[in-house]
């Protein structure tokens, strides 16, 4: 299942890595990740089930990605701070788009962008990302910081996930027939990262509305 050229690992017809793809963003994304968070700082929201997630976010972008004791949903003013959430900086647009279309999915305009925080410790359960309207758009996936096991399942909970490491500029997209698979990220080690220390930044572009 897994085929591999210099740059671009695919893990399934629908799923890929792009090694490093991030990193000449990376001087750009860094202050913008500031600039968001002095905006809609980074919390540690409920799930339904009524336990806090390990992982800190925040949004930026038309939509944003919550989830409190109600169920999950993308809403446009951030319930932090009765404000919208701070607009998408144009880089991000762009490398949502250039690694979508790397990955054969053109045209890819996300209207959210989902920001992930994780210490040491943190991690994401098995979930499907469900909440969007448009199933045709890919999720777009970048990580810095500390490197994470990423868990690439099946359509059901209960199948084997494959464990891929994901690096500082790792660009994963993701979508066709493998949009709804499982996934999630192992705890994280504390392994600190010689830019952004014991901390890894994950930030999903989708298509949400
Ligand atoms: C993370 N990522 O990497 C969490 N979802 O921290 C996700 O949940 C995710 O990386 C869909 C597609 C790619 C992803
Ligand atoms: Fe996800």
């Amino acid at each position: 299942m897994l085929e591999a050229d210099s740059q671009r690992l695919r893990l399934s017809s629908g799923a890929f890595v792009l090694r490093g793809f991030a990193l000449p963003y990376v001087s750009q994304l860094l202050p913008a990740i500031s600039v968001i968070e002095g905006i809609s700082p980074f919390r540690h929201m409920v799930t339904p089930g009524g336990a806090t997630m390990s992982v800190a976010l925040t949004n930026c972008g038309t939509l944003g990605w919550t989830t409190d004791r109600r169920g999950y949903q993308y809403v446009s003013v951030d319930p932090a701070t009765g404000d919208r959430w701070p607009a998408m900086p144009p880089v991000f647009a762009q490398l949502a788009n250039e690694a979508a279309t790397m990955a054969g999915f053109d045209d890819f305009e996300p209207d959210a962008c989902l920001v992930n925080r994780y210490r040491p410790g943190a991690r994401l359960s098995l979930h499907q990302d469900k909440n969007e309207r448009d199933y045709e758009a890919p999720v777009v996936s970048v990580s810095l910081g500390m490197n994470a096991t990423f868990l690439f399942g099946g359509h059901e909970r209960s199948n084997p996930a494959a464990k891929v490491l994901l690096y500082h500029g790792d660009v994963m997209v993701w979508g066709g027939a493998d949009r709804l698979r499982y996934h999630g990220i192992r705890p994280l080690k504390d392994e600190p990262h010689m830019l952004l220390g014991s901390e890894r930044i994950n930030f999903t572009f989708r298509k949400a509305g």
